[in-house]
């Protein structure tokens, strides 16, 4: 791989020396050059910025010099083939190890370090529309730096220690934090015993599949409580119901399936004392079939399937089944990280969310209303059924 990197303070980028990248560099593995913008000025003092058009505070990087330099990091490689140029700005899209990834199986990569206030957004349009270039802006983070220099020292490690031969064992690379959406384990060296603290028996058990699950266990509780957003929804434990476990469905569920569906509803109207159930389709094939197109979760407690929620998509309106739980299993923790899942479920796009509740189940009605939702105005009422609807926020 190939990365030119063009700034005004090429001595920045001097701990891509050192290490592991520097090692790398020497062994031919990658090149790494980088190129001061100062030298594509043709003024006594060498100026690469002028006051903003329009006002306002601080100064812009002029498009002349970053036009010159370009042309000149274009003609340094192999001819018609052209670098992917990346713009770090706080802007940008957020820089993930999924972007690492994806940039380190490209052959060039040309890094434009900003300063000041920033480019001159004609620049960008240069290099896409003029000279053909891929332009990705992307951030290290949500936070402001003074330039781009520091976000390039870190996209660059990110991306070249990704590369074959850069980082020793690549086994170490796959069970990184970010790598596979869960942060690490905790680690541990000797000594076994440390100021007191005592290295966990299960590592030094030689049990290999119990430390995978110890590590895993780990991954996960750390995750969620150190960054929840990266955890897919059903990996997120049940508040209230440590043991049980929800996931998609797989076609193995639909037998237990269609028999919780029918349990739940001889269970609700037993109790909403009602004769009718609609929606009580008595052939597995035709609910197999309802399940098509929609996404349905099932939760297990002890192998057991007690409780599920489907959604199906429609226009801007996420249609939320309404949340079956075994008539033996009363938890309104599992129900509402059931429905919680399905509303977090929703693909970007969805406006509202709509729930159907059975006619006469006050309390789960009730449970609903306080999760937001209120009875839709102006639906036609399937008998025995109550619609409530919620607008989604912004997400
Ligand atoms: C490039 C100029 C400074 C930014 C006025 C402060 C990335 N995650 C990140 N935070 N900040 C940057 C970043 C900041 C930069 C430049 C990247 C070029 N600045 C500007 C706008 C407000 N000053 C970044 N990646």
């Amino acid at each position: 791989m190939r990365i030119d990197v063009i700034t005004i303070f090429p001595e920045y980028l001097q701990p891509l020396d050192l290490s592991l990248i520097g090692k790398a560099r020497q062994d031919g593995l990658l090149t790494i050059a980088s190129h001061d913008l100062r030298d594509f000025t043709h003024d006594r003092h060498h100026t690469v910025d002028d006051t903003p058009y329009g006002g306002g505070a601080g100064m812009v990087m002029k498009p002349q010099p970053w036009a010159e330099a370009l042309d000149h990091v274009l003609a340094l490689a192999v001819p018609d083939t052209r670098p992917h140029l990346i713009v770090p700005g706080p802007g940008g899209a957020p820089f993930t190890q999924a972007r690492a990834r994806e940039l380190a199986a490209e052959p060039w990569l040309a890094f434009a370090c900003g300063r000041y206030e920033g480019i001159d957004e004609r620049v960008y349009d240069h290099a896409r529309e003029d000279l053909g270039l891929e332009v990705s802006v992307l951030s290290l983070g949500d936070y402001v730096l003074n330039g781009g220099e520091v976000a390039v020292l870190a996209m660059v490690e990110a991306v070249a220690r990704l590369l074959p031969g850069v980082v020793g064992n690549a086994e170490s690379l796959v069970e990184e934090s970010h790598e596979d959406g869960l942060l690490e384990y905790p680690i541990y060296t000797k000594p076994r015993v440390w100021n007191g603290r005592a290295v966990p028996d299960v590592l030094l058990s030689g049990n290999h599949a119990a430390i995978g699950t110890w590590r895993h266990a780990q991954r996960l509780a750390r995750t969620a409580e150190r960054r929840p957003d990266l955890l897919h929804p059903s990996q997120v434990a049940v508040p209230g119901e440590p043991d049980v476990d929800v996931a998609l469905v797989v076609p193995a569920d639909v037998p237990e399936l269609f028999t919780l569906a029918l349990a739940s509803a001889a269970h609700a109207a037993l109790v909403a004392d009602v004769r009718e159930l609609p929606e009580l389709t008595p052939s597995i094939d035709d609910f197999r079939d309802g399940l098509e197109g929609a996404r349905t979760w099932v939760a297990r407690k002890a192998g057991r399937l007690v409780g599920s929620v489907r959604t199906e998509v429609c226009g801007d309106e996420l249609r939320i089944s309404e949340v079956l739980l075994a008539p033996d299993v009363d938890s309104v923790g599992l129900e509402s990280h059931l429905l919680g899942l399905a509303e977090q479920s929703a693909p970007s796009g969805i406006r509202t969310f709509s729930l159907v509740a059975r006619a006469g189940s006050d309390d789960v009605i009730r449970r609903y209303r306080k999760a937001g939702y209120r009875r839709s105005r102006g639906e036609p009422e399937v008998p025995g059924q109550v619609s409530l609807v919620k607008r989604r926020l912004a997400d």
